[in-house]
This record gives C-alpha cells, sequence and structure tokens, in this order.
C-alpha cells in the first residue's frame, strides 16, 4: 500500500483546524489509508498553533511544521513537500480552510497511478464550484485556461491547491515561487520535466470561517505575469 503524506498550509485558520482534522481522521480510518498529515503553520497569529499542538496528542499521524513569520503560501508548500517527499509514495495537497472535501481524497488517490499529478479539478466534466464570490470565479474562469494555453497543460484547472502528487514528482521539480503562483509553476515543471498530469472533478465550495488571504493587487498580478513569462520562455526556449 502506498504511504500518503497529506500537506496542509495554514495561516491564520483557528476557526478551520479542529473541524478539519476531525474530518480527516475520519475520511483515514474509513479508507484505511496509511498517512501521516503535515501541517504548516505559516506564522499564523491567531490560536491555530495552539490548536494545532493539542491535536497532535489526539491525533498520532499528525505533525506541524512552523515558520516562526509568515513566508508565504509557496514556501509553505514547497517546506512541506521537501519534509515529506523522501518518506511517503504520495504527496496530497489541501487547503486547510475546508474548502477542498476530504471524502473527494479517495477519487484523487485512485487516479494516481495513471498519472503522476492529479489535480482536482472545479472545471472537469461533473465538477463544480459552490458558494464562490462572483469576482473569485470570474478571475479562475478566465485565468485557468489562458494558463492552459500559454503552458500547453492538459488539465483545465491549474490553480486548483487540491492534489495528489507522486513524490518522485517533487523530488525532480524546483519551484521557486513564494505565493499563490506555486499551483501553476509546480504543474508546469513537472509537465515539462515529462510528467504525466490528470485531473478528476471535485466541487469546490467557498469557506465559511475565516478569511481568504487571496488579495489580487499589482504585486501579485505582476508576480503571475512574470512567473508566466518565464515558464513560456522555458516552454518554447528549450530551456
Ligand atoms: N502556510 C501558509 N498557508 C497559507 C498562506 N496563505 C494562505 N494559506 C493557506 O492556503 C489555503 C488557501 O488559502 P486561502 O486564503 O483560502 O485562499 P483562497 O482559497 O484562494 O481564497 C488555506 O488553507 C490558507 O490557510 C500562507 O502565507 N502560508
Ligand atoms: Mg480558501
Amino acid at each position: 500500500m502506498d504511504r500518503i503524506g497529506i500537506v496542509i498550509p495554514m495561516y491564520n485558520e483557528e476557526e478551520n483546524v479542529e473541524i478539519l482534522l476531525t474530518s480527516l481522521a475520519r475520511i483515514l480510518k474509513d479508507e484505511g489509508l496509511k498517512a501521516v498529515v503535515l501541517v504548516v503553520d505559516d506564522g499564523s497569529t491567531d490560536a491555530t498553533a495552539q490548536l494545532l499542538e493539542a491535536s497532535v496528542a489526539e491525533h498520532p499521524y499528525l505533525r506541524v511544521l512552523t515558520h516562526e513569520v509568515n513566508r508565504g503560501l509557496g514556501v509553505a508548500i514547497t517546506d512541506g513537500a521537501k519534509a515529506l517527499k523522501d518518506e511517503v509514495d504520495v504527496l496530497v495537497f489541501m487547503d486547510g480552510d475546508l474548502t477542498h472535501d476530504p471524502d473527494e481524497l479517495p477519487r484523487l488517490l485512485a487516479a494516481v497511478g495513471a498519472a503522476d499529478l492529479v489535480i482536482g479539478s472545479r472545471f472537469a466534466q461533473g465538477g463544480a464550484v459552490i458558494g464562490v464570490p462572483a469576482f473569485r470565479r470570474a478571475l479562475s474562469w478566465i485565468s485557468n485556461p489562458l494558463f492552459r494555453l500559454l503552458l500547453g497543460l492538459p488539465v483545465s484547472d491549474v490553480t486548483s491547491g487540491y492534489r495528489a502528487v507522486r513524490s518522485e514528482v517533487w523530488r525532480t521539480i524546483e519551484p521557486s515561487s513564494t505565493g499563490f503562483t506555486i499551483q501553476v509553476e509546480t504543474a508546469s515543471q513537472a509537465r515539462n520535466a515529462g510528467f504525466r498530469l490528470a485531473e478528476v472533478p471535485i466541487t469546490l465550495t467557498f469557506r465559511e470561517r475565516g478569511n481568504s488571504k487571496f488579495h489580487l493587487g499589482p504585486g501579485m498580478i505582476i508576480r503571475y505575469l512574470s512567473m508566466l513569462a518565464r515558464l513560456v520562455a522555458g516552454r518554447f526556449g528549450g530551456g
């Protein structure tokens, strides 16, 4: 049986920690999965760290990687993956705000085998988006086809953070994103390294508790554009 490492980036998720860990515990037990759950607490300023510390006693497979100060989603994902990649066969990435349904985990895992990187996609046939604000929906409707086209990726939801990935992928790629661009960068690097990408439909919901850390400002737009420029140059420049 594959050993599974579940990486969950968290920044100020005090209202979601316990509910998420409880629902993950149930699905791991029901499915008989052998997993390590690694939460990357990225300098949270609320009670996330304390709640995680208390949860470790309750869930023996739970580990916490702490950044003393916030270093960004990309660093958290990369550090989490690096910490587990040599210890597990498959890495799962899941948001810590309950917008990724733990019940969909078995379907993602089942697709690893025919593929190396499986993306949970709201835009695949059978996928859905529930409760996400119109602006965020519009943004992903516009950006995803663009990323797909420019980067030649065979998946419809490149920005999705719900993924199951063969650890070998993370032993190969070298992403440098510190923020939200990490998802697009890792998908592109995996594809360029010859790994097989696939997607399974998921239903993405919007957070009921806590606040989103995604803020589309000039800085974010510049980071996306410069990353795209780099990846497109790499793709067509043979680099
Ligand atoms: N470790 C870490 N996690 C983050 C950071 N920013 C966001 N996250 C987590 O990444 C996930 C997705 O972020 P979220 O704010 O919900 O973005 P959205 O889903 O795009 O609105 C959540 O679990 C957040 O707690 C960060 O700087 N560091
Ligand atoms: Mg979210």
